[in-house]
């Protein structure tokens, strides 16, 4: 139920007995109860413009427009600068002195200056709107190829702690090779990964197998699922006080997750078609949300790879893991692409069964 807003209180606050009390909203609930953790307000005002600035962290995005939450338990709506959609280019010869005339002004190569995550810098327009004038530098972040223009850089999340794939248990098989190409994205990224096999209740007979790989090259697994109830404390306990984004192809049961640990989320959820078993896109667009638990999650959109943002420059062997120790091994060194090469240290190991024969294939898939 939405409470009724007070004249004239566009930030949605209500008063009462004298105290202002936040907006009955899940988001604002959060910032209540984590009322004791937050830090002192860093609002400042500039001293040259006279103009009210502030510091907070993005939750969500709409077109042109981002919340950002303050760390005093603000929901700041805000538009962005023009001038972080520019790069200003500077005469080459002597790129140290930046001298104040540019050279051209070119447009960025990203879809978005902004991304979830982002720690940014802007200025008030009123209590609870402003503008983004800069994006303080980046921890890390998870990007891809745009998926309407291939030459631009899309981040899906910047500043993550971890990044959780997740996989459903029942029909496996299929899924396997799609985790690996997300694991290896996340080590590209060189955020932590941590792999969750959901559904765990309709599990197949051979999943414990290729689990029990996982956790041998160096991964962690959860299982979970969402019906019985199993591996959901854990599941809790590693989003608890974390940045975590939840990744995997649709149907395999992200937001039923997230709804299970903390009800009313309110993350969609769709029924997977009954005839063909595959899921229906449930969630369509990013979004941080807080957890009561301490912490906040991403929920993304089902995907089926990432359309990693460098391929190119990447040695793909690099990042399966377990791969990593054969590398400079191989009779022609570097130059080995390990897939026909005769004395290729990693087909050598796939041989000997210390690499297994499954992430090999995974591994070739991805060099196509
Ligand atoms: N048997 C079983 N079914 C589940 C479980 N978790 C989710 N499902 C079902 O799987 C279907 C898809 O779940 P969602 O949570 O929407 O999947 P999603 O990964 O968020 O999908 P997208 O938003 O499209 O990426 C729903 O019909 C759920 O009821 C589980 O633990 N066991
Ligand atoms: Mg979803
Ligand atoms: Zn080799």
């Amino acid at each position: 139920m939405r409470k009724r807003l007070l004249k004239g209180d566009r930030c949605g606050k209500i008063t009462k007995g004298g105290k202002t009390l936040l907006l009955v909203t899940d988001q604002r609930k959060f910032l209540n109860a984590n009322r004791s953790k937050r830090t002192m307000s860093l609002d400042k005002t500039d001293q040259t413009t006279e103009r009210k600035v502030g510091k907070g962290k993005v939750f969500r995005k709409l077109i042109g427009s981002y919340d950002v939450h303050t760390p005093d338990g603000k929901v700041v709506t805000c538009s962005i600068s023009s001038t972080l959609r520019k790069v200003l280019v500077y005469p080459l010869a002597d790129p140290s002195s930046r001298r104040p005339t540019v050279d051209k002004v070119e447009d960025i190569k990203m879809t978005d200056p902004i991304a979830i995550g982002d720690e940014v810098g802007f200025i008030y327009a009123d209590n609870c709107s402003g503008m983004i004038t800069e994006v303080l530098p980046r921890r890390n972040k998870l990007n891809r190829k745009s998926g309407r223009n291939k030459n631009l850089e899309q981040v899906i999340v910047a500043n993550a702690d971890q990044v959780i794939t997740v996989t459903q248990a029942s029909r496996a098989k299929i899924y396997w090779s799609i985790l690996d190409a997300f694991l290896a994205d996340i080590e590209a990224s060189e955020i932590p990964a941590v792999i969750c096999i959901s559904k765990m209740d309709i599990a197949d007979d051979d999943v414990m197998d290729e689990v029990r790989n996982y956790e041998k090259i160096g991964y962690r697994v959860l299982l979970t699922s969402a019906e019985s109830g199993e591996g959901l404390d854990e599941f809790k306990d590693v989003l608890k006080n974390k940045i975590s984004v939840l990744i995997g192809k649709s149907g395999v049961g992200k937001s039923t997750l997230l709804n299970a640990i903390q009800p009313g989320l309110a993350i969609r959820t769709k029924e997977v078609s009954r005839m063909t078993g595959k899921g229906k896109h449930a969630t369509t667009h990013l979004e941080m949300y807080p957890l009561d638990i301490g912490g906040a999650v991403v929920d993304t959109p089902g995907m089926r790879k990432f359309g990693l943002w460098d391929a190119r420059t990447i040695n793909v062997a690099w990042l399966f893991r377990e791969m990593r120790p054969y590398l400079g091994e191989c009779r022609f060194g570097g130059d080995c692409s390990h897939t026909h090469e005769p004395g290729c240290a990693i087909k050598g190991a796939v041989e000997s069964g210390d690499v297994s024969e499954r992430r090999y294939k995974s591994f070739l898939k991805m060099l196509k």
